[in-house]
């Protein structure tokens, strides 16, 4: 029997550090220390042994099976910290390899120049006001004098939002200023930029959906020089200092007197180029006196007080200061043409 059991440590612990995976060492385990393994096998013929050779045997056999038991431990150990080495050596970061660029977008070009132009107002000491897009017909055409026959109240003209054309999709900003005498009083400086809509085709130059910003001040005292004196300042910051500008006569229902503001073309000086198409002169706002009647509707009283309003369409003044020639390009968000910007 000692015999026997010298040979199974010598096997076992040959095929213990033979075992190069766990499933092989587990298999060792069995085959000699399992219920019907080697060693098991041998200890089940201790019965018939002599009382003498019986504990000296048994010593031995004790010794096999401890001798087993730690080299299989000692080979799962070992087996164990070569899978995690393996493991580590396949996950190894190169942290000299460079990292991937994530693209960063940046703003539109047509809000680049609108936080431009509202730099310009808050120096100025003009607050911005938003309001709301969808508007009542009074706030967007009542209130600011236009007439019950005015075609821009038309449904071929305006997007209305129910049958009686009370409410709508606004098509300017003007009832903001209403809504801002109406809450805060006078005096009052204020722009209000935002999206308005009208019932336009799309071309070049037109959109159903573009942007206004326009501006009103009311106090006593207020006067077409202010108008002008304003609207040159702000002008000759957008545009340069030393553009040259013309107040043309025109009609508003809500301004009275009215005008249109143009500048010089800076590309032929007045001569008449591609640019300015041939006018010399290219258009860059509205403005006027408020109409008395505007002021009063909104609980002002016209013989105390007066003010200026004006009004500019952004895409044409991105469109101009980038030099787009189309106005889709500001919409269709084709990110090859707003990487210029
Ligand atoms: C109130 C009183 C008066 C706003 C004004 C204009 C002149 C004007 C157009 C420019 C090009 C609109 O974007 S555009 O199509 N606007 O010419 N707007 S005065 O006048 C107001 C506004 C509110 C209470």
């Amino acid at each position: 029997m000692k015999e026997q059991l010298e040979a199974i440590r010598a096997l076992a612990l040959s095929a213990i550090s033979g075992a190069e995976t766990g499933s092989a060492l587990e298999a060792v385990r069995v085959q000699y220390l399992g219920k019907k393994g080697e060693l098991t096998a041998v200890l089940k013929q201790m019965g018939s042994l002599t009382p003498q050779e019986r504990p000296v045997m048994g010593q031995l056999a004790n010794e096999v099976r401890s001798a087993v038991e730690t080299a299989l431990e000692a080979q799962a150990a070992r087996l164990a910290e070569k899978a995690l080495a393996e493991k580590l050596a396949g996950e190894t970061l190169d942290v000299t390899i460079p990292g991937k660029k994530c693209q960063v977008g940046h703003k539109h070009p047509m809000y680049t120049v609108l936080d431009e132009i509202k730099e310009i107002f808050i120096n100025m000491g003009f607050e911005i006001m938003d309001g709301p897009e969808i508007e009542q017909a009074d706030y967007n055409f009542t209130k600011l004098n236009a007439p019950e026959n005015h075609p821009s109240r038309d449904w071929t003209d305006t997007f209305y939002l129910t049958e009686d054309s009370s409410i709508l999709l606004r098509s300017q900003t003007s009832p903001m200023q209403i809504r801002a005498m109406e809450t805060y009083g006078v005096p009052i400086r204020m722009i209000s930029p935002g999206r308005v809509y009208r019932k336009d085709e799309v071309d070049a130059t037109h959109s159903p959906m573009f942007h206004q910003i326009e501006g009103l001040v009311v106090d006593k005292g207020i006067t077409m020089a202010d108008l002008k004196g304003t609207l040159n300042a702000v002008i000759r910051e957008i545009y340069g200092p030393n553009t040259v500008t013309r107040f043309r006569p025109h009609h508003f229902p809500f301004t009275e007197p009215s005008c249109e503001v143009d500048i010089q073309c800076h590309k032929c000086g007045g001569a008449g180029c591609p640019t300015c198409k041939g006018e010399g002169w290219i258009e860059v706002l509205g403005a006027g006196m408020v109409h008395p009647k505007v002021l009063r509707g909104c609980g002002i009283d016209p013989e105390v007080y007066s003010g200026f309003a004006f009004g500019m369409g952004l895409e044409r003044l991105a469109m101009g200061q980038f030099k787009i020639s189309d106005l889709r390009l500001i919409f269709e968000n084709d990110a090859r043409f707003l990487e210029q910007f």
